[in-house]
């Protein structure tokens, strides 16, 4: 991992990956101050954005699954192209976030799995396991939860999530980017890969 830090072109990636309109963008946006594209549809983000913070740059991805104003088709080309990319970079991701819209997770979970489907959130979590060291999960939009809920939908993610991958703890982080909540914890736990991965800490808009 050491090498990746030094050239320009090889340095180390940060994904954040995850279904349309979850809060990928917002996340970047937050943690990096950078003005990228946030929309109230899914499919804000188009084309992969590389934000370049000196020793590692955050690919911002588009979100798999529906967006508006596309055809099935066009969703099913972004998905492959997503992972295509994701396998691309593999040797250069040093961390995947994989963020997750807690307040449906549980709906959709069950949608899918009652039509006998592996979640998307979930064959996501699956994939990210096996193509990056590093997986943490954000549980975003917490604000749309009651405050009793939010400890029992997360228990339930992380349920669901080591059923998915049994030979790893989940790691989920709980946050709200319209609420400023979490983005600090999720800013540290950044810094800790890197720094275990001797890569030098960036400087972030959020303190
Ligand atoms: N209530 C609430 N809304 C949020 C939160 N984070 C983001 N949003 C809103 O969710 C919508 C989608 O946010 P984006 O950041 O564009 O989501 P994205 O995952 O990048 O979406 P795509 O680029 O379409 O895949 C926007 O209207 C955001 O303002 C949150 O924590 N709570
Ligand atoms: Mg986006």
């Amino acid at each position: 991992m050491k090498e990746l830090g030094r050239s320009g072109e090889k340095k180390p990636i940060i994904v954040f990956a995850g279904r349309s309109n979850v809060g990928k963008s917002s996340s970047i946006r937050a943690l990096t101050g950078k003005k990228l594209r946030v929309g109230k549809k899914p499919g804000s983000t188009r084309w992969e954005t590389m934000i370049d913070l000196g020793t590692v740059q955050i690919a911002d991805i588009p979100g798999f699954g529906f967006m508006a104003g596309q055809s099935k088709t066009a969703i099913d080309e972004t998905k492959n192209r997503i992972v295509q990319v994701l396998e691309q970079w593999s040797e250069r991701l040093i961390l995947s976030v994989l963020i997750i819209d807690i307040s449906l997770f549980r709906e959709l979970y069950e949608r899918w799995s009652g039509r006998g489907e592996i979640p998307i959130d979930v064959e996501f979590y699956q994939f990210l396991s096996e193509i990056s060291e590093n997986v943490i999960v954000v549980a975003n939009k917490s604000d749309k939860l009651k405050g009793r809920e939010i400890p029992r939908e997360t228990e339930f993610l992380r349920e669901k999530l080591r059923e998915a991958v049994p030979d790893s703890q989940p790691e989920i982080l709980v946050t709200s980017c319209t609420r400023r909540r979490g983005l600090t914890a999720l800013r540290d736990r950044i810094d800790a890969t890197l720094v275990h991965n001797d890569v030098e800490a960036p400087r972030w808009a959020i303190t």
